[in-house]
């Protein structure tokens, strides 16, 4: 067998299509790889919201499940684990990387024990809700737990994470801390912004929160803090994504006569030509495993007000690179933002160290490095018994 110390690697990644965190890590993650050399396949159920499908280097493969009368439940996952086995054997993948516990990892271990005897080791990178919402549901902590201790390598994207799976799943295996990462070059500040003409023609202050609307990001109290913002001075606020709780901001937004100073945009892929137009970015989330929007909204100079909650403190440095409001003054949000407006060449001072600090602490490269050179020691710790897993 070829030393897999230096040679180009073949790596299946499994991710999410939606416009969440842990499908965009995955996808950059896979340009990355493509770009220092090595082949990359992407398996999801459709295009994920950042793949390119120009990009010849990053091959994807769109898993598509029959519906049959005897499915009440199309089952995705074998499909996944059908698909991801049949190109592994096609291609000869080194290895899987399972983007997200559920389903993934337990598709991409389904994969390595069909492959034998050939070794296809699998990495799992954990992102947050797999952990902290699906895990804790008592129809999925088991499967969740055989995923993390049958798979070769786990890693987190933050602390935070890493302890909480340790706490609500009891185990003692190592897990990496690998810290999400933002491209420096894709998201940047662009002075002046176009769009913030558009936004705020008047030269208002730009309010902006980015998310799926999901309950854990607590989307309405976005609204609530610009109420008290609009009531002391001109802003806007726009409101990037779709999910849940979006029926429920337009109703807010209604009830509070606010319908002509905020803008509903819907989904957007290019959330780098939109970020630069902010000056403040809300994200008042109960909490976050990392805050990957806030990270990418630090790189275009946004300065963001995030809940000291969950590993947000670990991508914000409170007072230096934003703020950070403790989870009881979170109906108070409002406040804060007008304290930093009130002070812009402070808030310029803060913009400018979010930047360096998103640009630095968390540069793609040494991420996509780091996860290679993970990957390098898996596969060169084959024959190396490993006494935390079963394996
Ligand atoms: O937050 C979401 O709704 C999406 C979710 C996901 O799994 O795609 O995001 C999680 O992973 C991101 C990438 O690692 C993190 O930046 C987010 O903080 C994390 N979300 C939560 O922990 C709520």
């Amino acid at each position: 067998m070829t030393d897999a110390s230096e040679r180009p690697l073949s790596v299946g990644i499994l991710c999410y299509p939606t416009f969440g965190g842990s499908g965009v890590v995955a996808v950059e993650l896979a340009q990355g790889l493509a770009q220092r050399g090595h082949t990359v396949h992407l398996f999801s159920y459709a295009p994920p919201a950042r793949h390119d499908p120009f990009d010849e280097r990053v091959h994807l493969h769109e898993v598509a499940v029959s519906s049959y009368p005897l499915f009440r439940y199309p089952p995705y996952d074998l499909a996944l684990t059908s698909r991801v086995a049949e190109v592994a054997e096609d291609v000869g993948l080194d290895l899987i990387h399972a983007h997200y516990a559920i389903p993934h990892a337990m598709a991409a271990l389904a994969v390595k024990d069909m492959l034998r005897p050939r070794r296809v080791p699998v990495v799992t990178t954990l992102h947050g809700t797999d952990i902290t919402v699906v895990g804790q549901d008592p129809s999925y902590t088991r499967v969740t737990r055989y995923a993390l201790a049958r798979s070769d390598r786990v890693t987190c994207v933050s602390e935070y994470l890493a302890e909480e799976t340790r706490r609500v799943f009891g185990i003692d295996r190592k897990l990496d801390i690998v810290p999400n990462f933002v491209d420096g070059e894709r998201f940047h500040p662009i002075r002046p912004s176009p769009l913030r003409g558009c936004f705020a023609r008047g030269g208002e202050s730009v309010l902006m929160h980015v998310s799926n609307f999901r309950p854990v990001k607590q989307t309405p109290l976005v609204v609530d803090a610009f109420a008290q913002v609009a009531a002391e001075r001109p802003a806007t606020l726009v409101l990037v994504g779709d999910g849940p709780d979006r029926a429920a901001c337009e109703a807010r937004v209604q009830t509070l006569g606010l319908r002509s100073h905020v803008r509903f945009l819907g989904a957007q892929s290019d959330v780098e030509n939109l970020l630069p137009a902010a000056d403040l970015f809300l994200l008042p989330s109960r909490y976050e495993s990392f805050g990957l929007a806030a990270l990418e909204a630090m790189a275009c100079g946004a300065v963001p007000l995030a809940t000291k909650a969950g590993g947000l403190p670990e991508v914000i440095e409170d007072g230096v690179t934003g703020r950070l409001v403790p989870p009881e003054d979170l109906p108070d949000m409002g406040r804060y933002a007008l304290d930093l407006l009130a002070e812009p060449e402070q808030l310029a001072v803060m913009a400018a160290a979010a930047r360096s600090a998103a640009v630095t602490r968390f540069a793609r490269e040494p991420v996509v490095a780091r996860y290679e050179a993970i990957y390098r020691d898996v596969l060169a710790s084959g024959s190396r018994p490993r006494p935390e897993t079963a394996d």
